[in-house]
């Protein structure tokens, strides 16, 4: 092949944000646009993880990912890369992804220097939704800022890109490497299983024998929802050969473009086919089985559910983290540290202070985490919005933490699978509660919102915070049950291991009794805006840990709503999702 220099412009709006850049598939498929993001990405790397390096290129497999891969073939010949790797049918989960850059060696000895995923994560496809793209670094790592801020920046000059011409389509749906020459040589791209080297990964971390004797038990029940998305290509693999589950117990493993038209966010209003086979929401099952997890569309995300009962994220992570020593064998020689970002509930500050763990609360978005796994001061780490994870890896984990949960089944029953009474996962969320409190915990989602209000809103909540008094005198009108705030700021994060500073990384109103309000917006949607609010109150008495969750957090809710003129600002009165 040749390389041909296109001549481009920029195109506005390709700000990566909290995790790439993601937008509609009709913007993506704009002239140039993919392109020019893909050369700012070159541009803004080292030179020796453009020429001669080793690149990933998957993703979730949502519509356009095809032929998106085949532009990164092409662009990465002309830039100089040497190999390209893809997952069989451009498939690999985001830890997959992370797993292969970390673990994988090629044919020729090479290693990965970084990666494309192709992923909008929990955002719906098809030709009418989203696509997006982001890069990791080779740590498996998401870029950090200073690199995605350089890739924005290069966006905005951009004049050229390069592409390689005369280099035929590469059929990605057969395993095998495809070498090709051009003007800097030799270049291949390898074509390779989509689950292997993760799955090697988790066998390594987990004691598969024992699981497999939880999930074959009859007493035991299990089922998993793919939602359409990815983590399909790994849990037949898994769950199935290796665990011994039933075919049956697998729902939506089948990866389709368009996740089957649905929205593949495993959380209590998207994934409702689980949801009511786990004796939940409207029309439940009236036998569901004891254990029911689900993944959002690149199978980084987790939903955990027992039989009839939901496991909050925060309280998931906070869990783990108190079990994982006794329970999961990499971690069997302690926990380095623990993180959560900052919105996410304080359960884990609870069993962090109770171990005696370093622990760290970062700003939103699993870029922040990696530096902290890199120095080796955190293995286990989560956020409320269903991602929980460890330093196995680079990014957050959606099997691993279904893996993590059957551990902790696994061992609290080792003694029970003969008949005895099973430990189930209500009983173990509750115990925990007995132990360390609860923190009721819930979150408001406005998607979708007109930009201009949302930014108002967020301007009149930072405005309030110039006197918590003025504040306690709204609250009072409000609610007079409800604490007084303490303080209110925004959040700022200095980065512990490179000094990087994150400002405005949402608005947080905490009050005397630990409870806390948090109003951020989403740097994840394609289009408008999204506020979420999080609102979390700590309840220490064992006998008040069993309430509804919306009932104990309704006072603070109102107090939320009102303080921030939700209804006034967006003209909504109530949220889109409620989790
Ligand atoms: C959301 C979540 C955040 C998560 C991010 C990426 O971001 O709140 O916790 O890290 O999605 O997850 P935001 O900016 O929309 O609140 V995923 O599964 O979309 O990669
Ligand atoms: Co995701």
């Amino acid at each position: 092949f040749t390389v041909n220099r296109v001549e481009t412009s920029p195109i506005e709006g390709q700000k990566p944000g909290t995790s790439g850049l993601r937008k509609k598939v009709k913007v993506f498929t704009q002239p140039h646009y993919l392109h020019n993001f893909v050369q700012s990405t070159f541009n803004a790397l080292s030179t020796e993880n453009v020429k001669g390096s080793t690149l990933v290129v998957s993703g979730d497999g949502r519509y356009y990912s095809k032929d998106a891969i085949q532009i990164i073939i092409k662009m990465a010949a002309a830039n100089g890369v040497r190999r390209v790797w893809v997952g069989q049918n451009g498939l690999l989960s985001t830890p997959a992804v992370s797993a292969v850059v970390r673990e994988r060696v090629g044919a020729d000895g090479a290693k990965a220097n970084g990666a494309f995923i192709l992923t909008a994560s929990h955002n719906p496809g098809g030709p009418n939704e989203d696509f997006g793209i982001k890069y990791n670094m080779g740590n498996g790592g998401p870029a950090p800022e200073g690199i995605t801020d350089k890739i924005f920046e290069n966006t905005k000059t951009i004049k050229e890109y390069f592409i390689a011409e005369g280099l035929p389509d590469v059929d990605i749906s057969a395993i095998g490497i495809s070498n090709f020459s051009g003007p800097d040589g030799q270049f291949d791209v390898d074509v390779f299983d989509s689950s292997s080297d993760y799955v090697k990964l988790m066998k390594s971390i987990f004691d598969f024998q024992s699981i497999k004797k939880l999930i074959t038990s009859p007493q035991f029940s299990f089922c998993y929802d793919a939602l359409h998305g990815v983590a399909g290509a790994y849990a037949n693999r898994i769950f199935v050969e290796e665990l011994g589950a039933k075919e049956s117990s697998l729902l939506n493993c089948v990866p389709k473009e368009d996740f089957g038209g649905g929205h593949p966010d495993p959380n209590l209003t998207y994934a409702k086919e689980l949801v009511a086979r786990m004796g939940l929401g409207k029309n439940p099952d009236s036998n569901p089985p004891e254990f029911g997890a689900a993944a959002d569309g690149d199978a980084d995300r987790n939903m955990i559910l027992g039989k009839r009962f939901f496991v909050t994220p925060s309280d998931s992570v906070a869990i783990i983290a108190a079990n994982a020593v006794q329970s999961i064998p990499y971690f069997s020689s302690g926990l380095k540290g623990v993180a959560r970002s900052m919105p996410t509930s304080a359960a884990l500050d609870v069993v962090a202070k109770s171990l005696n763990l370093k622990f760290f609360e970062v700003p939103t978005g699993w870029k922040f985490f990696g530096n902290l796994m890199d120095a080796g001061l955190c293995s286990v780490c989560g956020e409320e919005s269903f991602g929980t994870g460890s330093d196995h890896i680079r990014e957050k984990d959606g099997i691993w933490a279904v893996l993590a949960w059957l551990s902790i089944l696994a061992h609290k029953n080792k003694d029970n699978l003969n008949g005895g009474n099973l430990v189930t996962v209500e009983d173990i969320v509750k115990q925990h509660w007995a132990t360390f409190g609860r923190h009721y915990y819930t979150r408001y989602d406005y998607e979708n919102v007109d930009a201009g209000a949302a930014k108002e809103l967020m301007a009149h909540l930072v405005k309030l915070q110039s006197s918590i008094s003025d504040v306690n005198e709204i609250i009072k009108g409000i609610r007079p049950d409800v604490a007084n705030v303490a303080s209110a700021d925004e959040f700022e994060y200095k980065d512990p291991v490179d000094g990087s500073i994150s400002k405005h990384q949402g608005i947080r109103y905490l009050f005397e009794d630990g409870s806390r309000l948090v109003f951020r917006l989403s740097g994840t949607g394609s289009e408008g805006a999204t506020i979420r609010l999080y609102i979390e109150q700590y309840e220490k008495d064992s006998s008040k840990t069993g309430r509804d969750s919306q009932e104990a957090l309704a006072p603070l809710v109102e107090v939320a709503l009102k303080l921030s003129k939700m209804q006034e600002f967006t003209g909504r009165s109530a949220p889109t999702v409620i989790t």
